[in-house]
């Protein structure tokens, strides 16, 4: 194993909350890095705005923290013009599937050669805790006191509709299995996205019951259902696999797909 930093520790200490999700994905992302033994010089971050989107300041690596929602655009013009650095995008519920969302559909679409991990902490964390276009229904953030009336994205099912090549989804509660998701996730072309769902204990956990990191810990496990799970149940239709069918985080790799990425499509076969 290749050993190197990742993360600039002459940043520490970092913004994130005491229990934040974050810093597991983050310790789960350089577990994967440094396994499959990527060049840091080869290398560049790219983020929105938020909490999760903070990562790309933190990485030993060049980035670029960008506009709000914005992260995949630059992303893109920042592959097509260097095709040799491989690019990564730090990104969170509400940058990636709120004001980003069109952007993200997008590069789906066009199977982008880029690798997302979005951490999705189910609402604005950075801006004190509002509802956000994953925030599931019934439950209660900073501006849907009463209970959140609408439904959530599914991030993983969207980017699978899309088009991305591979996507996969598991939980702060999963390091083991989100490592293996992410290293996969290197070795694909094209669009690879890890949806991370990760604990809030200081907002999201706040208005739920699950106020301390050990809470929000157990329930995200305990309200996780393995794919394969699921399937060995006789649950095997596509459409299982949603949240909303399913009421329960459905974990596991989503799509592995070898469709053409964007960068092999204009450079064709010769
Ligand atoms: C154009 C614009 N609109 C709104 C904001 C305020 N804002 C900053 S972060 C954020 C939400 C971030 O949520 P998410 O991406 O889920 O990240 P988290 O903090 O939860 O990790 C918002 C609305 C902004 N910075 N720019
Ligand atoms: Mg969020």
């Amino acid at each position: 194993m290749t050993h190197f930093k990742v993360y600039r520790e002459d940043r520490w200490p970092h913004m994130f909350c005491p229990g934040c999700g974050i810093g597991t994905t983050m310790s789960c992302f350089q577990r994967a890095f440094v396994n499959q033994g990527i060049d840091l010089d080869k290398t560049a971050f790219v983020s929105g705005i938020g909490c999760s989107s903070r990562v790309s300041g933190y990485v030993y690596a060049d980035s670029l923290h960008t506009t709000h929602g914005r992260g995949l655009a630059y992303a893109t013009g920042l592959k097509l013009a260097n095709r040799d650095l491989d690019v990564f995008v730090f990104t969170g519920d509400g940058d990636l599937g709120a004001i980003g969302g069109n952007h993200f559909i997008q590069a789906c679409r066009r199977n982008m050669d880029l690798f997302v991990i979005c951490v999705n902490n189910n609402n604005f964390g950075m801006t004190g805790g509002q509802a956000s276009s994953t925030t599931l229904h019934g439950y209660t953030t900073s501006t849907t006191p009463g209970g959140n009336p609408e439904y959530p994205f599914d991030l993983a099912r969207l980017a699978a509709a899309a088009g991305a090549n591979y996507v996969a989804r598991y939980t702060s509660a999963h390091p083991k299995q989100l490592i293996r998701v992410m290293e996969e996730g290197m070795n694909r072309k094209g669009f690879r996205f890890i949806e991370a769902w990760v604990a809030c204990p200081v907002y999201f956990g706040r208005y739920n019951k699950l106020k301390t990191p050990v809470e929000h810990l157990e329930w995200l496990k305990e309200n996780s259902v393995h794919i394969e799970q699921m399937k060995a149940d006789g649950r095997t239709s596509e459409d299982d696999i949603d949240l909303h069918v399913a009421g329960k985080i459905t974990v596991g790799v989503i799509r592995d797909a070898e469709r053409k990425s964007y960068i092999e499509s204009i450079e064709g076969d010769d």
